[in-house]
């Protein structure tokens, strides 16, 4: 008897934000009793040290499995650090090489008295062949995929394996070349990306051939676990669930699918066991196997729990042309508030644990309760998923295709389908998934024409990506999973996309599935210029990483804002610029005389910018979700781009590569609350609306405030009558002309005085306070510079930042350089003379620590 691997499995199964439900783990285990001789398995881990060696012999090394050749080079001192400098363009070299992976092992069980012998890979980085005592016994050319070899007739008690590595690069400039029929764009990256061609040509990570945020570097590895499994008689490859509602019945059926191989030649007989002892629920099975491969799939009753249920609702709304298109999470409509995801590192062994539970925890600290998985990354971790699953975020899956068209000939598409019938077995049990996407961005990519494609040429194009898609990734989704939703794209029209034969004129229809949304030109502070989408799953702005996060990579020299350095990682066309011009535009740009004190204030500013920017554009999507206006309107999902850095970079992020929080990560943990009031103008009437997205109903009172600029004393306050806020609902507070607000509160001007404001509800809860400024800050009268003082205390773990002000401040930054850890709250307004501060740090620290690199900006400062 064996008792294979016990996944948890999490029925009612509730999103984090805002309020935790009930989480039960249980955990199920498979029995399995065969009758007649014993069976059993032995497992061998090929884990651990094995030898690296360079194409010509020229470099020999010793690299550790799960790694990469980057991450052993490194280890043995014979690279820096990749990510210092220019190394991305130094070290370029080790990704044109093809290496060589090798081991000598001994069996320590006698390997004859096994009828089958299997060589596992969990994961191969990426075009191999793989060789075992010289003979070989198999390739690899997907990442993704998981690969299985039989060895029975090669293995011995001492052997000695090879994996034979070709470039990433070399191999997809060779696979694009022999396509010979037509093109398949883009080529290369764009020149500022400084990355490698042909990515689309090769089923590896796409962004580890550069992206507009991150370096180019192809690894070569064993990036996952590798194994010798030996068995006789019979063997579980793999067990997978869903829960299944029998509608007949009106109750849960748990659909237990697991996989054998019958190595025996005679029909094998067993029992098996399922077992959840948390539900005490307990069954047994008699089932009986054909020799070969056989699927099992057992449905097991469950009685008195739930499990998540999700639906994408597209319907007709009233008053407006098109469909909805917004997620019900266990029956009840859910606004998806987070961001995107991308790999946490270009080197997958360099991301530990710790690092992905922090980068998890920062995403519930900041009120978010979902993130997408983008395609141009990876099919993440295992325990990324399982600390999903644990902190209730809700994950939007693309597959791992992104910004191209794709090759569908024979091989390619044979290696996509093992890839995606793979990842939906592994990943289907986790309930955090939500739904599964097919790309991202290439249905706007063929028809907004991004790839300069001859209209006669076309149809070629539309033809592969409805093969690859719709015809293969759809079908083996649907048949693996009926659990979730499946969308070919993102952005798409959803069902339109589908009645316009899977691609849609405009996949950026506001009026149909989700839309992706740039405008790095328009005034961010207008929200006018943002669509009214029913679902925005990217937008953004980008900014520059903290001093301390750069200096760790950077040298003296490095350190203005268009040094060779500075414009190096800055992999977005016209990125520079850009965030200048959004920042002038309300801000005075910085101006002091010594160079490093600008860029200093430079970064400051462009996250000031970052997080104001897409602080105004969350808050209109947010409110946006209870009104058709124009026939526009029931907006049901903010994601901006992007969650995490890939390396230090300026880009889109709100986390800083090794997790630091930017401003807007503070600034999403207020506007991403579950109790918000949103402030804005209309035609010079400012209006506040109160969103909601607690579970009950709740009556609240707002409370406006006016403040000078020149005054740390309040000038007016007003608080409303009551209102009642439904669940889920955003609705219009108040609205007063701006003229009437200020004539009300003495001798206010819109550039002298701003506006601060709250909900707070009859039991007690409160939301953030907002603010909505009246005039672009480069114009306000009365700000003084202001004198901040911070006094640190320990408080257990914590410490606390008592602070105190001589003046009003905006954008109040504390700073602690690379003490790991994060604030309570930063960046924010300062209207009152004292305020604490908690820090809460991620390693031990101490208050002498924390005073020698704290420091202390605000807007005055950078003027
Ligand atoms: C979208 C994303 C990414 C990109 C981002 C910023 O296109 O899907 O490809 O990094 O915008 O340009």
């Amino acid at each position: 008897m064996r008792v294979p691997s016990s996944p948890a499995i999490l029925p009612f199964w509730v999103p984090a934000a805002p309020a935790p439900g009930m989480c039960l783990h249980l955990l199920l285990l498979l029995a399995l009793c065969w009758v007649g001789p014993i069976g059993g398995t032995r497992t061998y881990s090929l884990q651990g040290r094995w030898k690296i060696r360079s194409g010509n012999g020229s470099l020999e090394l010793p690299g550790t499995t799960p790694g990469c050749v980057h991450s052993a080079l490194v280890r043995q001192g014979l690279i820096q650090d990749p990510y210092y400098r220019f190394n991305d363009l130094n070290y370029r070299w080790i990704s044109l090489d093809n290496w060589t992976y090798s081991k000598k092992f001994k069996i320590p069980f006698d390997i004859c008295k096994w009828q089958k012998v299997k060589l596992i890979f969990e994961g191969v980085d990426t075009v191999a062949e793989i060789l075992l005592n010289k003979v070989t016994i198999g390739k690899t050319d997907n990442m993704f995929n998981r690969y299985s070899f039989d060895i029975t007739s090669v293995v011995r008690n001492v052997n000695y394996i090879e994996l034979r590595f070709q470039s990433a690069v070399l191999y997809a400039a060779q696979q694009s070349k022999a396509h010979t029929r037509y093109q398949v764009p883009p080529n290369c990256p764009p020149l500022e990306q400084k990355g490698e061609c042909h990515v689309n040509f090769i089923r590896k990570e796409q962004c580890s051939f550069s992206w507009d945020w991150g370096p180019s570097f192809p690894t070569q590895g064993i990036w996952k676990d590798v194994r010798i499994e030996a068995y006789n008689i019979c063997h579980l490859t793999y067990f997978t669930f869903s829960p299944v509602y029998d509608n007949s019945a009106q109750e849960w059926n748990l659909e237990i699918e697991s996989s054998f191989d019958v190595v025996s030649s005679k029909p094998v007989g067993g029992r098996v066991t399922v077992a959840i002892p948390k539900l005490q629920t307990q069954k047994t099975y008699s089932i009986e196997l054909q020799p070969e491969k056989r699927i099992v799939k057992l449905l097991v009753k469950i009685n008195k729990v739930y499990f998540r249920t999700v639906e994408l609702v597209e319907e007709p709304i009233e008053g407006s042309p098109g469909l909805s298109f917004y997620f019900k999470i266990n029956g009840f409509p859910i606004f998806l508030k987070g961001s995107n995801w991308i790999p946490a590192d270009s080197f997958q062994d360099r991301v530990t644990s710790d690092l992905l539970r922090l980068l998890l925890q920062s995403v519930v600290d900041a009120n978010m309760n979902t993130l997408r998985v983008w395609g141009g990354g990876i099919y993440e971790q295992d325990e990324f998923y399982e600390i999903c699953d644990e902190l209730g975020i809700m994950i939007w899956q693309d597959f791992m295709f992104a910004c191209a068209l794709y090759p569908t000939d024979k091989s390619f598409l044979n290696s996509v389908r093992a890839e995606a019938a793979y990842q939906i077995r592994r990943l289907k049990s986790h309930p955090s998934i939500i739904i599964w996407s097919g790309n991202n961005e290439n249905e706007a990519a063929l028809m907004k024409n991004w790839f300069d494609i001859c209209p006669s040429d076309l149809q070629t194009y539309i033809n592969d990506y409805v093969i690859l898609y719709v015809k293969n990734i759809r079908e083996i989704v649907l048949a693996g999973d009926k659990t979730r939703p499946f969308i070919t794209s993102s952005p798409t029209n959803g069902v339109e996309s589908i009645t316009e034969g899977w691609l849609s004129a405009n996949p950026y229809d506001t009026h149909f599935g989700d839309i992706h949304f740039y405008d790095y030109v328009s005034d961010c502070w207008n929200w006018e210029v943002f669509p009214k989408a029913r679902f925005v799953s990217e937008y953004g702005y980008q900014s520059w990483p903290s001093f301390s996060t750069l200096e760790k990579v950077s040298s003296k020299e490095d350190w203005s804002y268009t040094s060779k350095f500075s414009l190096h990682r800055q992999h977005h066309p016209n990125g520079t610029d850009e965030m200048l011009h959004q920042a002038g535009l309300h801000f005075k740009l910085p101006q002091s005389t010594d160079p490093l004190r600008t860029f200093k204030d430079t970064i400051y500013l462009t996250q000031v910018m970052q997080a104001q920017c897409v602080k105004t554009e969350t808050e209109f999507y947010l409110r946006s979700r209870s009104e058709i206006v124009d026939g526009e309107g029931h907006t049901w999902g903010a994601l901006y781009w992007q969650l995490n850095d890939i390396w230090q970079a300026p880009s889109w992020a709100s986390l800083e590569y090794g997790g630091k929080w930017k401003m807007l990560h503070y600034f999403a943990q207020h506007f991403f609350a579950p109790l918000l009031p949103v402030g804005f103008e209309n035609h010079d009437v400012f209006c506040v609306y109160g969103v909601s997205d607690l579970r009950s109903d709740h009556r609240v009172t707002l409370t406006v405030r006016v403040h000078t600029w020149s005054s740390l004393e309040l000038l007016c306050s007003h608080v409303t009558g009551y209102f009642v806020i439904k669940a889920g609902e955003a609705i219009l507070l108040y609205n007063e002309p701006v003229t009437e607000l200020l004539r009300r509160c003495r001798s206010c001007t819109r550039q002298s005085c701003v506006v601060s404001f709250y909900l707070s509800t009859d039991n007690g809860l409160l939301s953030p306070t907002n603010y909505h400024f009246l005039s672009s800050l480069k114009e306000a009268v009365g700000l003084q510079k202001a004198q901040i003082t911070a006094t640190i205390s320990q408080q257990n773990d914590t410490f606390a930042f008592d602070l105190e002000t001589s003046a009003v401040a905006p954008f109040v930054w504390l700073d602690v350089g690379s003490i790991p850890g994060r604030f309570s709250d930063n960046g924010f307004l300062m209207t009152e003379k004292t305020r604490t501060i908690l820090f809460y740090p991620w390693k031990p620290t101490s208050k002498k620590e924390l005073e020698h690199s704290f420091h202390v900006t605000s807007l005055t400062d950078i003027y």
